[in-house]
């Protein structure tokens, strides 16, 4: 399956994704072809919206204490709901879907997530650092909400006018 990055300001990641119903060889394909294009793109976490489907599904893959990124700690969640969170931390999040830009933003700490693996079994997950920052980072991406959306009018002005800035270059480059 041959997918590419839908990129902000695509309507289509302010849809809200559909709960997975079924566990076929469908859902296996489009997680199968998220996790290459994942790694080529240099992401630590993809929701199925920014590749065109909005179906709950996201993938997680975060660097050990070493900064590798190994298919080991590759994380599928279908179906995710945080069922608990604790404390706050503020983290400088970038999104594959906003290239270019990052922006420090603020996140419960340790958050405990259900959710279903890609045969359909229920599973929870208590997560902390980065992992925590990034689920809630993917999970806003399935009701459409990006973390630009969290940012307060006068970061949100800055940031619109510097994005403008930098497609208008990218698009004169070619
Ligand atoms: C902490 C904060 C945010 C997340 C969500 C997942 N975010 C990403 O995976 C972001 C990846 C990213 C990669 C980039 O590199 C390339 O595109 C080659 C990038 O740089 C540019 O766009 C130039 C920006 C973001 C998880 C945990
Ligand atoms: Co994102």
């Amino acid at each position: 399956m041959k997918l590419n990055i839908v990129t902000y300001p695509d309507k289509k990641l302010k849809q809200k994704s559909a709960k997975v119903e079924n566990f076929d060889t469908r859902l296996a394909e489009l997680l199968d072809s998220m996790y290459p294009l994942m790694m080529e793109t240099n992401g630590i976490g993809l929701a199925a919206i920014q590749v065109g489907y909005a179906t709950q599904a996201l993938i997680l893959n975060i660097p050990d204490k070493d900064d590798i990124q190994t298919i080991d700690n590759l994380v599928e969640m279908i179906n995710p709901v945080i069922t608990s969170k604790k404390g706050e931390t503020v983290y400088q999040e970038g999104c594959l879907s906003v290239p270019t830009f990052y922006e420090d933003i603020t996140r419960f700490e340790e958050v405990s997530v259900n959710f279903q693996d890609r045969q359909g079994n229920t599973k929870t997950l208590e997560a902390n650092g980065l992992l925590a920052i990034a689920i809630q980072h993917e999970i806003d991406h399935l009701s459409g909400v990006l973390f630009i959306d969290k940012l307060s009018y006068s970061r949100r002005k800055k940031f619109e006018k510097e994005y403008k800035k930098m497609l208008k270059e990218k698009k004169n480059s070619k």
